[in-house]
C-alpha cells in the first residue's frame, strides 16, 4: 500500500515526456548546433557562402517551431539536412579527411554531428521509436565531437608553416582568392611562397608545370620554380574553389 502511493506521487511530480517530444527536442538541438556551425564557417571564411547560408537560415527559421508533437515539421528537417549533407558531401569529406586544417575541420565534424542529430531524431519522432538509444547517441556524438577536435588542433599544432627564401616571391590565399592574382616572376626568382590566411585547406596548383603544393590552414609552403618564359595558369584543386584561378607570368 505504501510502496504504490510512493510510485504514484513519483510519476506524478516527474510525467515521462512523450518519445515523440523527446525526439523532437533531439532535432532542436540539431538544427540549433547548425545555425552555430553556418555561423562558424562563414566567420571562418570572413566570407558569405551561399549554400550554408541558406542552410543556416532555413534550421534557424524552423528551430522556434520545433516543439510539441510537430512530427511532420521534424521529419521535413530530417529530409532537408539529409539533403544539405549529400549535396555537400564532396566538400565535408575534404575537409574532414584533412585534420591538419583544424577551422574547417571542427566546423565540418560539427556540422556531421548536427546533421546526424536531425536526421536520426526527426525519423525516430515520425515512426514514434522509443527512446531507449537516446542516451548512447548523445554520449557519443558528444565524445566524437570533443575527440575530434582536440586531435585536430593537436594535429595542426605540430604542423609546421615553411619559411620563405631570399628571391622567393609571396603570394597569398585569402577568402578563396590568389593575391595577386598575377604573379610575375624573372630569372632572379628562385621559388614562390604560398601563404594560406584562411582557416581551411588550399593547393596552390599550376597544371602545366606539374607543381601541386598542398598548403593547410593558416600555414605556408614554398615551391621552386624553374619554368621557361610564358604563361601559365595557377588554379586551387579544393572541391568548391573553382574562383581560385591565378597567373603566373615567367618573364625572359
Ligand atoms: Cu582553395
Amino acid at each position: 500500500m505504501a510502496t504504490a502511493t510512493v510510485d504514484r506521487t513519483t510519476e506524478e511530480r516527474a510525467p515521462a515526456a512523450s518519445p515523440v517530444r523527446v525526439w523532437i527536442g533531439l532535432v532542436r538541438v540539431g538544427t540549433i548546433a547548425m545555425v552555430v556551425f553556418a555561423i562558424l564557417l562563414q566567420v571562418v571564411a570572413r566570407a558569405i557562402i551561399p549554400p550554408v547560408f541558406v542552410i543556416g537560415l532555413v534550421f534557424l527559421g524552423v528551430t522556434p517551431f520545433l516543439r510539441g508533437e510537430r512530427r511532420g515539421l521534424a521529419l521535413g528537417a530530417a529530409i532537408f539536412g539529409a539533403a544539405a549533407y549529400v549535396g555537400n558531401l564532396p566538400i565535408i569529406i575534404d575537409d574532414l579527411s584533412h585534420p591538419e586544417s583544424a577551422p574547417s575541420f571542427i566546423a565540418q565534424l560539427l556540422s556531421t554531428i548536427a546533421l546526424g542529430l536531425v536526421v536520426v531524431g526527426g525519423v525516430a519522432a515520425w515512426f514514434r521509436r522509443s527512446t531507449r538509444l537516446l542516451r548512447p547517441l548523445a554520449l557519443a556524438a558528444a565524445g566524437v565531437f570533443v575527440a575530434g577536435t582536440f586531435a585536430s588542433v593537436a594535429i595542426a599544432a605540430d604542423t609546421d608553416s615553411v619559411a620563405a627564401l631570399p628571391g622567393d616571391v609571396p603570394v597569398t590565399a585569402e577568402r578563396l582568392m590568389w593575391a595577386p592574382e598575377e604573379v610575375v616572376i624573372d630569372a632572379a626568382t628562385t621559388g614562390i611562397w604560398i601563404d594560406n590566411e584562411d582557416g581551411f585547406r588550399h593547393t596552390f596548383t599550376i597544371p602545366e608545370l606539374g607543381i601541386d603544393v598542398e598548403v593547410p590552414a593558416l600555414k605556408a609552403r614554398r615551391v621552386d620554380i624553374d619554368a621557361p618564359p610564358g604563361t601559365y595558369e595557377i588554379i586551387c584543386e579544393v572541391p568548391g574553389h573553382d574562383s581560385m584561378t591565378g597567373t603566373l607570368i615567367v618573364s625572359s
